[in-house]
């Protein structure tokens, strides 16, 4: 067996969201969120279940912090929760709030870890989400105000912004099909919503450099590689369009300054209202990409599966079946994806920024999990990695999902994707196996065969 050694300054995370580990969701001076408002609706969470309370990291931080350091990553990319800094989404600042993530980046840099801040994780401001939220265009400004906020106060210090995780999730989940918060069952809406956030991201980049901040700043997009079901035309027409609303409908503007066209058609009159000098201000260069990866799809043609008219089927490796939340284990998707930049949007500095795998878990009588499935999962995938990097991929990071079995969005607490189980009870944090094997691959840089 040989070492599959990384880059020298290759840089090994783990990630976290606010609303998913934070708790304390009305403490402090903060304001409600989208999240806290969605999940106090019934049905609208499996069991029920919210994150009122979370992992209760905002008052447990510290120990979290010492888990950090015990596992040995170089950066830990969280996010800051909007409803915590201005409650109303704009206006008054809560220096409680503020105060808070101040803590947390200074005892982060105290156990030698460089904070990276994900801006926004899908928690926006409820007085916000009254206005319209993503479908008002005043939205781009109230977002830039939040952002300006955070570079003031800690720009510093941190070594990394994101602007937006997922802003497909918030797009289509959020608002076409109704499976996160707001809640909003209108497709119609959905590339209007994609279009604000992709204009809120270029404005702050341009915010971020006129204050002439000192770290980096990128976004973070999810992808899922799409595989034809056939070689018939209809389904590989269907599974490159299926794949354009990952890639193009985000890459084109944010690279080329344009919305591709074909997808455009596709959406016919849902496609977004823009204004003359929106696509320049989201081409503002930016330090670098965010690729969160999980999984991949078979995609097939059906004229009765959506606007697109794709009826998607899990990929998977033989014999590996699915994990525990049904999506397939493909780690050459990730090459697919990271290679797909390299060639079509010239290589740009990337960084894996989420990676994870949601694992049956059971614990022993001392809560230990010897969770093998996990570690195979982050095996094949860091393999992968590697492959691409020798291929010349510019991506220097990778950042595990996730630090802690959290509060899975829709799914509740069920599946759980942590390095280090917790116990929803009374929030007991217990390393499992995978943390122990991560940290021997952040310490040797690189992964065995
Ligand atoms: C990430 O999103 C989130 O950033 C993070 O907060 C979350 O905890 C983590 O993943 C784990 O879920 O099966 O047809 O519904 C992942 C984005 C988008 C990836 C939907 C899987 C499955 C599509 N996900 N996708 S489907």
């Amino acid at each position: 067996m040989a070492l599959l050694s990384f880059p020298k300054d290759f840089c090994w995370g783990v990630a976290t969201s606010a609303y998913q580990i934070e708790g304390a969701w009305k403490e402090d001076g903060k304001g409600e969120s989208i999240w806290d408002r969605f999940t106090h609706h019934p049905y609208a969470i499996r069991g029920g279940e919210n994150g009122d309370m979370a992992c209760d990291h905002y008052h447990l931080y510290q120990e979290d912090i010492a888990l950090l350091k015990a596992l040995g990553v170089h950066s830990y990319r969280f996010s800051t929760a909007w409803t915590r800094v201005l409650p109303q989404g704009y206006g008054m600042v809560n220096p409680a709030g503020l105060d808070f993530y101040d803590r947390l980046v200074d005892n982060l840099l105290g156990a030698g870890i460089a904070p990276m801040i994900t801006l926004y994780h899908w928690d926006l401001p409820q007085a916000l989400q009254e206005q319209g939220g993503w479908n008002n265009r005043n939205i781009c400004d109230w977002f830039v105000h939040y952002a300006s906020v955070m570079f003031e106060r800690l720009g510093d210090r941190v070594q990394r912004w994101a602007t937006f995780n997922e802003p497909w999730c918030t797009a289509f989940l959020g608002y076409g099909t109704g499976q996160f918060a707001p809640g909003i069952c209108d497709i119609s809406q959905t590339y209007q919503a994609v279009h604000h956030q992709l204009l809120a991201h270029g404005k702050a980049v341009q915010a971020f450099k006129a204050l002439e901040v000192k770290g980096e700043i990128g976004i973070i997009l999810n992808f899922e590689y799409a595989f034809p079901a056939s070689e018939d035309d209809e389904d590989v027409a269907a599974a490159q369009r299926y794949l354009m609303q990952y890639v193009d409908l985000f890459a084109d503007p944010l690279f080329k300054g344009e919305y591709p066209a074909l997808l455009m058609d596709w959406a016919g009159t849902m496609a977004p209202r823009l204004q003359s000098d929106d696509l320049g201000i989201i081409n503002t260069p930016m330090d670098y990409l965010g690729i969160n990866y999980y999984t991949s799809f078979i995609v097939a043609y059906d004229p009765h599966q959506g606007h697109l008219k794709c009826r998607v089927m899990p990929k998977t490796l033989p014999l590996w079946g699915t994990t525990e939340v049904g999506w397939g284990v493909y780690p050459q998707g990730l090459m697919k994806i990271l290679t797909l930049f390299k060639e079509r949007y010239g290589n740009p500095p990337m960084l894996v920024t989420e990676n994870g795998c949601a694992a049956l878990d059971l614990p022993n009588e001392q809560e230990y999990v010897e969770d093998y499935e996990r570690i195979q999962y982050i095996r094949v995938h860091l393999r992968e990695l590697h492959r691409a990097i020798e291929a010349g991929v510019n991506v220097h990071g990778y950042y595990y999902w996730s630090l802690l079995d959290n509060f899975e969005w829709a799914e509740g607490y069920r599946p759980r994707f942590g390095l280090c189980r917790v116990n929803f009870g009374d929030f007991k944090r217990t390393p499992k196996k995978s943390f122990y094997w991560y940290h021997d691959v952040i310490k040797q840089n690189g992964v065995w065969e």
